[in-house]
């Protein structure tokens, strides 16, 4: 028989950074919550991904909270980027240092969340039988938490071990000697292949699309930003959270590549390449928008890996042919791409050579039989909608999230969604989240569901929905923002491409975190604008609709023909 439910005031789903820093915020605010986990220990991402070669692609000197200025001056970083096992001790500090074990309960997986208009509260079921009764129910289960469900044929007779980079044995695992498979060469496998090549006796990468990848560079914190960082380290947050992406790489959207010579395009390039990481994103302004732009950075990035893979054969096969660099989460590496010059590493390309199947000794392609000890599942995840899709949400009537979600998710402002009052979903789809460093992104979402929250109370409100009307001009503004760029080109996780029957539809939010903020702000700042405010038969508010857009931005102007073309075709503008 289920055990009667906890009462609290907000009931939160995850305790990776944004559950931990939601149930934080909550309790400065004098708002109880609870936070359920399903891993046995906080950190989300950093407690699961655990394979070799595990670390963070943006300088962790911005990936970190700024919230509390004790945390900043305490914590110290290792590297430039630092390794999973420093980020989960990181999640295990923030924890500890705020005292937030004694509202986390690990181990427990939130099976039903029911809307009960009646008493306006959520009624949560846990898969251990008991349940929550909360006025709040806030999603920080993460982008990238359910790995996809890929099977092959096969894959039950294999003798050897199987491995997925997201669910690696906490234990570790040692393939000295061994005969290793990977199949992938997204992040995870662009992470894990040099660290697993240069323990195992042999190790065949099987990739069906190639990626682009820029080194890191890793290694100690650059000094110039260690040292703007101490003198200032809430200036140095701010300047961070008031960029597109959330961190700083020196972006020139007015500059740009089909107006600059070769030599300034070289020396740009060469420059951003030798610092590392995503510096290389922000070098033109028109590398996202136009194809001619963007064949400058590829034939870049082409060369550069024709300068690291010794065989010209290999390294024509791991350069990206079929996807504009950028539309496609980019990888940062050590290593990559001469690991492929190694004795002991094979790339086999799944276009000219399929897999047929498993087998008992490892896999057939229709080439040949390849023979392993174990292999890894470097397959990626079911992004953005995974986790809230696998809790059965029930709304305003009894309606399912996933029926509202049927052709691609729906969202006001990526927090909230018509039909589930008092529901917030943290770096949800149709906010910036994963085209941003998310931790910049999961601060600005909490602290503004934390002031929501806090302005509910004081005005002793029992909900906030979200209108259709504002949902429906949310979406809009979504799809608008991403259109006059090559994004939605690429079979992406960002578009739901990699799950089959997965509905098409770019995810995150592409008109930047600054402008975000901006527009949340606003929406606050309009005594939550788009939003129906009650309390049992009294309505605060009901304002329907949302005008909060941002100003036009600056579009040189050598740019409006395709953004216009693109707006046009797709029905934002009149033809
Ligand atoms: O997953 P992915 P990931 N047969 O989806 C291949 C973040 N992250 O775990 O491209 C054969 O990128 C698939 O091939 P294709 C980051 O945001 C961050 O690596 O579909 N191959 C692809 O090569 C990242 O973008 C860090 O043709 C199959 C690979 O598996 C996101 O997580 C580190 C296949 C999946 O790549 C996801 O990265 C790691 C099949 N049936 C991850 N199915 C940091 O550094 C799939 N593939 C912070």
């Amino acid at each position: 028989m289920a055990s009667a439910a906890t009462t609290t005031d907000v009931l939160i789903v995850g305790a990776g950074f944004a559950g931990m820093y939601m149930l934080h915020k909550l309790r400065q605010a004098g708002i109880s919550g609870q936070v359920v986990e399903a891993g046995s220990g906080v950190g989300g991402t950093w407690f699961w991904n655990r394979y070799p070669g595990a670390r963070v692609d943006i300088q962790s000197l911005e990936y970190s909270f700024g919230f509390d200025e004790g945390l900043q001056r305490e914590w110290r970083w290792s590297e430039r980027y630092a390794p999973q096992p420093e980020l989960l001790a990181y999640a295990d500090h923030i924890a500890d240092h705020f005292d937030l074990r004694r509202d986390i309960r690990l181990d427990t997986r939130i099976a039903a969340a029911t809307w009960d208009e009646a008493a306006q509260r959520w009624r949560i079921a846990t898969d251990t039988g008991d349940g929550y009764d909360c006025r709040y129910f806030i999603l920080a289960t993460g982008c990238l938490s359910i790995p996809t469900e890929v099977s092959f044929p096969g894959i039950e007779d294999f003798k050897g071990s199987i491995y997925r980079t997201s669910r690696w044995p906490h234990e570790g695992t040692d393939f000295t000697g061994q005969r290793v498979g990977i199949i992938g060469t997204g992040s995870s496998a662009i992470q894990s292949i040099p660290v697993i090549a240069a323990q195992a006796a042999q190790l065949t990468v099987f990739q069906r699309t190639p990626n682009y990848s820029v080194p890191a560079h890793n290694g100690p914190i650059p000094p110039a930003d260690l040292e703007a960082w101490e003198r200032d380290p809430r200036g140095y947050r701010a300047a961070s959270r008031d960029t597109v992406g959330g961190f700083q790489n020196e972006a020139r959207t007015d500059v740009l590549a089909t107006e600059s010579s070769p030599e300034d395009i070289r020396a740009e390039l060469d420059r951003r390449w030798a610092w590392g990481g995503f510096r290389l994103l922000g070098a033109f302004g028109d590398t996202a928008i136009d194809p001619a732009a963007n064949r400058i950075i590829q034939d870049f990035i082409a060369e550069k890996i024709r300068e690291q893979v010794a065989d010209p054969k290999v390294a024509d096969l791991l350069t990206p042919k079929q996807h504009y660099f950028g539309t496609k989460r980019p990888c940062v590496d050590t290593g990559y791409f001469a690991t492929f010059n190694r004795d002991n590493v094979e790339l086999v390309d799944l276009h000219a050579a399929p897999i047929v199947t498993f087998n008992t000794g490892g896999i057939a392609t229709t080439a040949r039989q390849h023979d392993f000890d174990a292999m890894v599942l470097a397959t990626g995840f079911d992004a953005m909608t995974g986790a809230i899709d696998r809790i059965d949400i029930r709304g305003v009537g009894g309606r399912r999230i996933q029926d509202h979600w049927a052709e691609g998710p729906r969202t006001y402002l990526g927090l909230t969604v018509a039909g589930f009052p008092n529901m917030f979903t943290i770096t949800g789809p149709g906010s910036p989240s994963v085209l941003t460093n998310m931790i910049n992104s999961i601060e600005q979402h909490v602290e503004w569901i934390a002031d929501c929250l806090s302005w509910l109370a004081d005005r002793q409100m029992a909900s906030i929905e979200a209108t259709p009307e504002a949902e429906a001009a949310w979406c809009r503004h979504v799809a608008e923002a991403v259109t006059p760029t090559l994004l939605p080109t690429a079979n992406s996780w960002y578009m739901g491409a990699n799950v089959p029957g997965k509905p098409r539809m770019f995810m995150p939010y592409a008109g930047g975190l600054n402008t975000y903020t901006d527009i949340c702000n606003q929406v606050a700042a309009k005594g939550y604008e788009g939003f129906t405010i009650r309390a049992g038969e009294t309505i605060l508010s009901d304002s329907r609709e949302f005008s909060s857009h941002p100003p036009m931005p600056d579009i040189p102007a050598k740019l409006m023909p395709i953004i216009v073309e693109r707006l046009t075709a797709a029905g934002f503008m009149p033809a």
